[in-house]
């Protein structure tokens, strides 16, 4: 029977996971960027999120703020504030910029969309606005994607402003436009369910192949990676793995893994495990140059806007906490942290069951929180009263001095996500006996 309300019970969050090596410190030592899409008004109003895009991310990408709308919103008059605070933000933080993005089917300006524009001028009015905006940023933009989402999925190119006007010779009209603004960024082409190998993947294929063919300034394909829970595809290596073989750099450019809601553990598990397999496959092929998830947290995510009822698509929770997603990146990474969120750490629990004349009897239990498990936990604490532990049951416990330190017996070694792990011991105490702090690891 607890008496922990009569005699106390402490619990100690366990030590194991704290302090965890930053996701960027990790990638830079495997040679890849980490980076995440970031919105300058949360950079300067919400200082978690600012914490941890300074902190966690060697790239950012703009979000919203160097896309056309933003930065041309009416014909000739310029709002570049997000765009270069974002910049700046990234300077600050020895960060490098990925420029999203030149020439895209949406978020054009209503001005461009229902100008009446013969084709001549719209090809004129593109020319302008890649030397224009890749020019204001020249020398500071590691990599622009320079057309973004261009095919329908089954490969044909995709009815747009650009297309319907130009043809197929936009994309290569604006990767020269690019090259000439800002010689030294690098050009990529960026589309989404490109992941795998697939007829979209294939037509991306033969178009960069055929420019490269041709001589256009191409050097890498954006894989944005919008996944929804457990679709990760099984080709995506070898797709990375085939682009890299045209001598093109790779990048993940705007990774997140849906799921519908509410999130549960289990799906919160197989989240950080399709996080994981990115990141592997990422780093399986040497031209796989980094990897970008799309927002911050569950917060900041376009995902429920658009797919309602789904959510819960990165790495931090609402509350920026890190999720098991984050972990499995770290692990990845080859990071040495494991499991918690979203519930937090395990923790252990200490409670007198019973108590006598110079002896007692006391209880640990180790609880996990929905997110968190242990495997072969190990719980120790001080006695701080002369107590003697004398027999320990369903756990194998020694003290040396005051420090008693426990491991599980045979059967009871993992402690899985939302349950908990008991033993219990008998032990002498004279003149008081209080209760100890417990870590568990
Ligand atoms: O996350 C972006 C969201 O805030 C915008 O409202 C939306 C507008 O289309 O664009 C989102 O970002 C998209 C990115 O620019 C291109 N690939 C798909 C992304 C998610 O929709």
């Amino acid at each position: 029977m607890c008496v922990c309300t009569a005699l106390g019970a402490l619990a100690l969050p366990s030590t194991a996971h704290a302090a965890d090596t930053p996701l960027r410190d990790l990638a830079a030592a495997k040679g890849i960027h980490i980076g995440n899409a970031v919105a300058g008004y949360k950079l300067s109003g919400n200082a978690q999120y600012a914490a941890i895009a300074g902190t966690q991310f060697t790239s950012l990408t703009p979000e919203n703020a160097m896309k056309w709308s933003s930065v041309e919103p009416a014909r000739g008059s310029y709002n570049w504030a997000e765009a270069d605070q974002i910049v700046a933000f990234a300077q600050e933080h020895d960060q490098q910029v990925r420029g999203h993005t030149l020439v895209w089917h949406s978020q054009n300006p209503g001005w461009l969309t229902s100008g009446g524009f013969s084709a001549a001028e719209l090809r004129a009015i593109l020319e302008r606005h890649i030397a224009t905006e890749a020019g204001r940023y020249r020398g500071k933009i590691a990599a622009w994607d320079v057309v973004n989402e261009m095919f329908n999925e089954d490969g044909t190119y995709r009815s747009s402003l650009w297309y319907n006007a130009m043809g197929p010779g936009y994309v290569a009209d604006a990767l020269r436009w690019a090259r000439q603004a800002d010689p030294n960024a690098k050009l990529y082409l960026n589309d989404y369910n490109v992941e795998g190998i697939n007829a979209k993947s294939d037509a991306l294929y033969n178009l960069v192949r055929s420019l490269k063919a041709q001589g256009a300034p191409i050097d890498g394909v954006g894989l944005q990676a919008h996944f929804v829970l457990g679709q990760v595809p099984s080709t995506l290596q070898a797709n990375i793995q085939r682009f890299a073989d045209l001598g093109l750099d790779v990048a993940i450019t705007e990774l997140d893994v849906r799921m519908q809601l509410p999130a549960t553990d289990a799906k919160l598990a197989q989240q950080a495990a399709d996080y994981s397999a990115v990141v592997k496959a990422c780093l399986a092929v040497g031209r796989c140059v980094g990897i970008t998830g799309w927002d911050i947290s569950d917060a900041d995510s376009w995902v429920p806007d658009v797919f309602p009822g789904y959510g819960a698509a990165t790495m931090y929770d609402a509350n920026y906490r890190p999720k098991p997603a984050y972990h499995a990146v770290a692990t990845a990474l080859g990071g040495g942290g494991t499991t918690p969120p979203p519930g937090g750490a395990c923790t252990a629990t200490y409670a007198v069951a019973n108590q006598w004349g110079g002896g007692f009897t006391a209880n640990v239990t180790i609880t996990c929180p929905p997110g968190s498990s242990l495997t072969n936990w190990q719980a120790a604490w001080d006695f701080g009263a002369g107590q003697r532990l004398t027999q320990a049951w369903n756990a194998g416990c020694r003290q040396e001095g005051t420090r008693v330190t426990c491991s599980p017996a045979s059967w009871n070694g993992s402690v899985p996500s939302g349950g908990s792990v008991s033993f219990g011991f008998n032990g002498t105490w004279s003149g008081s006996n209080p209760v100890p702090a417990v870590t568990v690891s």
